[in-house]
């Protein structure tokens, strides 16, 4: 049963965003057909990934930005992801996303998300959300996602800029984020900038944009303590700069990414989900051949997909 329509959704009503948000999350067909009826209405909000260490200051950092954008009268939408937790239903996110303070705001949209045991799916989700809050008419939607490796660059690809947050004095760190996610930072932020060693590493990152070959614009640094609200305009000054600029040339390439990444997405899986789905009973047998060595994975995979889909 689905009691809100897409114009309720579209009018910003907050219980039927909810209900939706929900619903897609439990893969209802009916809420994915008010996903389609929705989708023209999306591609107005800017979306902004922030992504980084565990407890690096990213919520604090959103909230932070969250103020910074209600003062301009701007609705904000924040989706905080957490990929290692299981699935809580919001309750113990919400504690640890330092956001209370807006709770009470009608402008301001936060849901958590938490995987329940496979990336590919939370990014779906997350990215269902993101579209649910975009339709809503938020301007601004943050995407916070802990970590800096492979499933939170392809978390923050559904953004269309990607604030990666680091901390002082974490040589280890500043490795890890060389290791990847320097390519998809839009702007770095060194957060705790209260603490020593914030130059430090402003000028190691910069040291390391020098030697980087990616062709990209280079991105910023911006030193903030998000806890006190300090370096927060000049944040979301580089974050309306970068918004407004780039040449169509490069808007135009971000949109056939994030659009590709979302339909490849969705086509992997929901082939996986049919495949499994025909083969039934099928599926457990040849696992079980595999476990006794009687099939190996490979043949048996080959096999599967010739059945299903043509190779040329
Ligand atoms: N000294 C200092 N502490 C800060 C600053 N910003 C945040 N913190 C503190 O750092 C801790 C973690 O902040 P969070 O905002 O929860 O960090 P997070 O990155 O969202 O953490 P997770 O979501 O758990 O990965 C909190 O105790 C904050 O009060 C800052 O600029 N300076
Ligand atoms: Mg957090």
């Amino acid at each position: 049963m689905s009691s809100y329509t897409i114009e309720d959704v579209i009018s910003g009503n907050l219980r039927a965003a909810a209900r939706l948000m929900r619903d897609l999350d439990d893969r209802m067909p009916v809420a994915v057909e008010r996903l389609k009826e929705l989708y023209p209405h999306t591609g107005r909000a800017l979306v902004v990934g922030v992504t980084g260490n565990p407890g690096s200051g990213k919520s604090t950092l959103v909230d932070a930005l969250v103020t910074h954008y209600r003062k301009e009268d701007k609705r904000v939408g924040v989706v905080a992801v957490d990929p290692s937790s299981p699935f809580s239903g919001g309750a113990i996110l919400g504690d640890r996303i330092r956001m209370q303070r807006h709770a009470l705001d009608p402008n301001v949209f936060i849901r958590s998300l938490a995987s329940r045991g496979h990336l590919g799916g939370l990014s779906r989700s997350t990215t269902d959300v993101v579209l649910v809050m975009d339709a809503m008419g938020h301007d601004l939607v943050f995407v916070e996602t802990v970590g800096v490796g492979q499933a939170e660059v392809d978390i923050v690809d559904a953004a269309h800029l990607s604030v990666v947050v680091t901390v002082p004095g974490l040589g280890d760190e500043v490795q890890a984020i060389k290791a990847g996610i320097l390519e998809i930072a839009d702007v770095l932020v060194v957060n705790k900038a209260d603490r020593q060693g914030a130059n430090r590493t402003a000028q190691d990152l910069s040291m390391m944009l020098d030697l980087s070959t990616a062709d990209r614009p280079r991105p910023p640094i911006v030193s903030t303590v998000a806890a006190a609200g300090k370096g927060i305009s000049e944040l979301a000054g580089e974050l309306d700069n970068l918004a407004s600029m780039g040449d169509e040339g490069q808007q135009r390439q971000r949109l056939l990414r994030r659009a590709r990444r979302q339909l490849e997405d969705l086509l992997l899986e929901e082939t996986g989900r049919r495949i499994k789905l025909s083969l039934g009973k099928e599926l457990d047998q040849l696992v079980a051949n595999i476990a006794d060595r009687r099939l190996d994975p490979y043949s048996a995979m080959t096999a599967i997909l010739d059945r299903f889909l043509r190779e040329d």
